[in-house]
């Protein structure tokens, strides 16, 4: 069996012609089924549905054999036991700072004042500010992190951004890039070995497919 582990919404979207690409087709979709384990024109080969941000969890301990995770989720999860082989150039986003519009961001980093800083990116967010020498307190949200510098939790947010449309939407603005973002494909250590026959074809027609997209 070879299990593929997936997050619904644009990870499961943009997968879906990489693994068509690799005569894999889903039985169903996520949204429509409520199913956590979706079987696929293969027999022995299965996708299961878990959150963006386990599904390194479940690749490193080798419940999934393979998974899509944004290089978001990897930065903060590290890298334990996974192979990261290739970048699917899906899920394109950047990680930015942002602000309430009106607020000196640029002014408030020249004079050396202590920012606080609300994100989900703890581990980026520190590494961003260590390496402009400027001081923050980060605060860890969740989720829904425009809110916190409209009602005063925070200065500043790390998010990450694709249409801007969020941000406009909370009269905020992106005020520095901290990094591009895209989705790679992760494969656990031990299931290469174990089963490379059945994985290196799905990650080399992978590795072609986003070579043909370039
Ligand atoms: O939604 P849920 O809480 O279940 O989990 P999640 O947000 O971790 O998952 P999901 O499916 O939303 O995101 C999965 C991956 O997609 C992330 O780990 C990123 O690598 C990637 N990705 C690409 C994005 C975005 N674009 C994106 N725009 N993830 C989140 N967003 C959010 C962003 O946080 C912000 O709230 O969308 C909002 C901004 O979008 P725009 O278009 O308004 O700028
Ligand atoms: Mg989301």
């Amino acid at each position: 069996m070879i299990t593929i582990a997936l997050s619904k919404g644009r990870i499961f979207e943009e997968t879906v012609p990489l693994l068509a690409a690799a005569g894999i087709v889903p039985a169903e979709a996520p949204e429509a089924s409520r199913k956590l384990i979706i079987g696929t024109n293969h027999p022995d080969v299965r996708l299961i549905i878990v959150r963006a941000t386990d599904v390194p969890t479940y690749v490193q301990y080798g419940a999934a054999d393979l998974g899509v995770a944004g290089k978001d989720v990897l930065l903060e999860h590290g890298g334990a036991g996974l192979y990261v082989p290739l970048d699917l150039e899906i899920a394109r986003c950047k990680l930015m700072v942002a602000v309430q519009n009106g607020f000196d961001y640029e002014g408030a980093v020249k004079q050396g004042a202590r920012l606080r800083v609300a994100t989900k990116y703890t581990e980026c967010a520190r590494e961003h500010f260590a390496g402009k020498g400027v001081h923050v307190d980060l605060i860890k949200l969740y989720g829904s992190m425009e809110l916190a510098p409209l009602v005063g939790l925070a200065d500043a947010i790390v998010d990450l951004v694709s249409t801007g449309g969020t941000l406009k939407a909370n009269n905020l603005v992106a005020v520095e890039d901290v990094r591009d973002i895209s989705s790679r494909l992760i494969v656990n250590q031990a299931a290469l070995k174990l089963k490379q026959d059945r994985l290196q074809p799905i990650i080399d027609t992978f590795a072609a497919t986003v070579a043909a997209r370039r």
